[in-house]
């Protein structure tokens, strides 16, 4: 039986989870930010280790009983350093919004000039914009992506020339095409601004060489933990160089940068880390540097090509005309729909996908005229180009048909015939 202890304590909780496997199971998720971790990652995470304080770092704790916790986080620092070909790793940040946001604290005073890609041009929230605390505390100046789809490079060096920012921030969570990671370094370089890489979308992909590194590159680097890496939820900053000690405030150059960032996680922002997350980011790291690991990178890459091509031949319209990466985005509006019709009817149809702005999007960000869909779990779950091209069938039948839901659920009837050929956490079986 699944979650036997659970069976017993709490019931309602237990058939609420396994009605999501069941939905996972007899659906395809496509939200390219989403995936399906090892069941080791699940244990990791399920593990007593949530019980613990470990406020400090390795070595360094405000707490007693962190010798094997001290161990878990030493481990998961080394395979980060190994894994993307860095000598500083944090792994203490909740999430990905907290991990930039240390960043912010390490770098900049608030009232500086911060400059990054537009949410609505395929940036994040905390890239710069004035609902969050990145463009509260901090003067955000956008750059954005030429009407073709392709970041502006020219704008963005012409932007940067003219505000001199003192970090500029490049990452994506909505672009399909590789990231020039050299050439905004060297713009920012010229204007002596600390870049930061946020790679939480295709850390998977860097690591699986399916996408340039910005390590040597950029002054320091995010990622989440649980997109195309395919670990828990988590994040990490890695940086080069060697923290001194953190508890001091060092100056701000970029020497000090390793202190810098261990200081403002903590003490600066958060508190004990979660030493479950972190055991499990340590597993999932392991996992990420074994051969296999590559073959799964190449293989989301490959789908998504696929899935382009075939959506394309379909007469759909890809923002940027194709990807080289996990994702894209589909201009929607010549079907007559909108981004949020188009998720609706996608969701009927047991396909997963988020609505999503277009560059230069004329409709509002709640109902857009996109929707942005990947193959990061769909390829975790074992389909390939053959499964990828069905799917484009669904997808354009399911689009083309929004209002019928004679037609919407006959398509659901395919989907799940498909889905349940490749099951997500087969270890898991919601049914016995
Ligand atoms: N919410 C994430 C995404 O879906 O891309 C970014 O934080």
């Amino acid at each position: 039986m699944l979650y036997p202890h659970l069976a017993e304590r709490d019931p309602e909780i237990r058939n609420i989870i396994l009605k999501e496997l069941t939905r996972r199971r007899h659906g395809i998720d496509m939200i390219p930010s989403e995936n399906v971790t090892s069941v080791a990652v699940l244990d990791a995470l399920g593990s007593i280790l949530t019980d613990k304080y470990a406020e400090g770092y390795p070595g360094k704790r405000y707490y007693g009983g962190n010798e094997y916790i001290d161990q878990i986080e030493e481990l998961a620092r080394e395979r980060a350093k190994a894994l993307f070909g860095v000598s500083h790793a944090n792994v203490q940040p909740y999430s990905g919004s907290p991990a930039n946001q240390a960043v912010y604290m390490a770098l900049c005073n608030p009232g500086d000039t911060v400059m990054g890609l537009a949410l609505s041009y395929g940036g994040h929230l905390t890239h710069g914009l004035g609902v969050n605390f990145s463009g509260i505390y901090y003067k955000p100046v956008n750059y954005k992506t030429t009407p073709d789809g392709y970041i502006d490079y020219d704008g963005l060096e012409a932007l940067a020339k003219e505000h001199r920012p003192k970090m500029m921030i490049c990452g994506t969570t909505a672009y399909s095409r590789v990231i020039d990671f050299e050439r905004i370094a060297a713009i920012a370089k010229s204007v002596d601004a600390f870049l930061l890489a946020d790679i939480s979308h295709i850390a998977g992909l860097v690591v699986g060489g399916a996408h340039p590194s910005p390590v040597g590159h950029a002054d320091v680097i995010t990622t989440t933990t649980h997109k195309t890496l395919r670990g828990p939820r988590g994040a990490m900053i890695l940086c080069n160089g060697n923290p001194s000690n953190p508890l001091k405030a060092p100056e701000r150059t970029r020497e000090n940068i390793p202190s810098l960032v261990d200081r403002a996680v903590f003490p600066g922002l958060q508190g004990g880390p979660h030493n479950h997350q972190t055991a499990a980011i340590a597993v999932a790291l392991k996992e990420a540097s074994e051969p296999t690991f590559k073959i799964y990178a190449a293989q989301v890459v490959a789908n998504a090509r696929a899935l382009a091509a075939a959506l394309i031949e379909k007469g759909c319209s890809i923002v940027t005309g194709g990807t080289d990466t996990h994702l894209m985005i589909m201009d929607v509006t010549s079907l007559g729909i909108s981004g949020g019709q188009a998720e609706l009817a996608l969701g009927k149809a047991g396909i997963t996908v988020n609505k999503n702005t277009i560059p230069n999007d004329p409709r509002k960000p709640f109902d857009p005229s996109g929707i942005r869909f990947g193959t990061p779990a769909l390829t975790s779950r074992g389909m390939k180009e053959a499964e990828v091209r069905e799917i484009a069938e669904y997808m354009h039948a399911a689009l083309t048909h929004s209002e019928d839901e004679v037609f919407l659920n006959d398509i659901r009837t395919k989907v799940d015939a498909l889905a349940t050929k490749f099951i997500p956490y087969p270890e898991l079986d919601p049914t016995v």
